[in-house]
């Protein structure tokens, strides 16, 4: 960790700290023989049905979004993994400022394509949807599950975000990322379209569908994924290992350099890879549990190419730390005295 500052806005502090990959590198090379053991990490998912909310979700509701009262949809796990409203809409305007200087644009007036790899209910999808055209000319929102993209698209509607900046493709993550992108270009050569079409709608406004909506290309990935369930928090203080603790299901019948082995799951450092090689800047923002631990974060950049400084921010809301974010894609190192 090479440098720290501290920027407040409404209620929210942020602190900022660099970590140097090379010193990754040599943490790596020591710990080689001191491994941790692949324990599996206890999952306790909320028995909720899911029109039920953990009291403490709810008290913090209009945090999570500030129109909450206007009719906000969430599903159970989008009340426990959206992202605060005032987190989301700072991580946007920084991916907004960052990426002005690390992508080249086809067109002057147009700002960058994000892939929002998790949607979920669409809490960060709605924060880079209220970025000027100029810096995020169209979010592309990709979740699993439809449901979801359809709260996702009805949530988007009550912050007024233009129908045309967002779209909703109902696909498997790691395929879009592993398969239909190629350094930012949409690819269709092992693509087995067909398997993966899915039917086209309009929701609120907006379109929800399959594959076929992808556009050509993207600029930046956004990941927000499942961290394993609520309880992360008891792997302690820096216990949640990237490469370990994350682990992403890949609906692949076949292996890929992604996976670990024929497991078709993708744990969190191949997911960074994977998000890396789908975009041309490598511009990647990572939202990971509080208590990850940074060296596995460094252990990921390593993995995935990635050289020099990352930016990795804490956030608090009213002095809680709640999540924190990586931004790939840049050498921070000059910005670190
Ligand atoms: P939390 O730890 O469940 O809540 O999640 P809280 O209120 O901080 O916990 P406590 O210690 O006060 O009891 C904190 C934040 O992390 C949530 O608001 C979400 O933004 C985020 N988050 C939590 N989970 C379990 C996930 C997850 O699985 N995925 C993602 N992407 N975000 C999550």
């Amino acid at each position: 960790m090479l440098t720290k500052m501290v920027i407040r806005q409404e209620g929210m502090e942020t602190n900022e700290l660099y970590l140097s990959t090379r010193l990754q590198l040599r943490i790596k090379i020591r710990n080689i023989f001191r491994r941790n053991s692949n324990r599996p990490i206890r999952v306790i998912y909320p028995i909720l049905s899911p029109y039920e909310v953990h009291d403490k979700y709810w008290a913090q509701r209009r945090r999570l979004f500030s129109r909450f009262d206007e009719g906000i949809m969430l599903d159970s796990e989008g009340w426990y993994s959206v992202t605060p409203e005032v987190i989301a809409d700072h991580v946007a305007k920084t991916v907004g400022q960052m990426s002005q200087s690390m992508v080249k644009l086809s067109h002057p007036y147009e700002g960058i394509v994000v892939l929002d790899a998790f949607c979920g209910c669409g809490g960060n999808a709605i924060a880079f949807g209220k970025l000027p055209i100029s810096q995020v000319s169209l979010v592309v929102c990709v979740d699993l599950d439809r449901n979801k993209l359809r709260m996702a698209a009805h949530n988007a509607r009550l912050y007024n975000i233009p129908h045309d900046k967002l779209v909703f493709v109902e696909a498997n993550t790691c395929f879009v990322m592993d398969q239909c992108y190629n350094n930012g270009e949409l690819v269709f050569d092992n693509a087995p379209w067909d398997c993966y079409m899915s039917p086209r709608e309009q929701c609120a406004g907006y379109t929800i569908g399959g594959l076929d909506l992808l556009p050509f290309h993207v600029d930046a990935v956004f990941l927000d994924p499942p961290w394993g369930g609520v309880d992360y928090g008891e792997l302690g203080k820096d216990g949640y290992d990237l490469g370990r603790d994350m682990q992403i299901r890949y609906h692949q019948s076949k292996s890929t350099n992604f996976t670990n082995g024929d497991s078709g799951l993708v744990d969190g450092s191949g997911l960074l890879k994977m998000a890396a090689s789908a975009t041309r800047s490598k511009l990647v923002i990572y939202d990971t549990p509080r208590n990850t631990n940074k060296k596995s974060i460094g252990r990921a950049a390593l993995n995935a190419g990635y050289k020099g400084n990352v930016k990795f921010e804490e956030h608090y809301l009213n002095g809680r730390l709640k999540t924190v974010t990586s931004y790939f894609g840049r050498d921070f190192s000059g910005l670190v005295a």
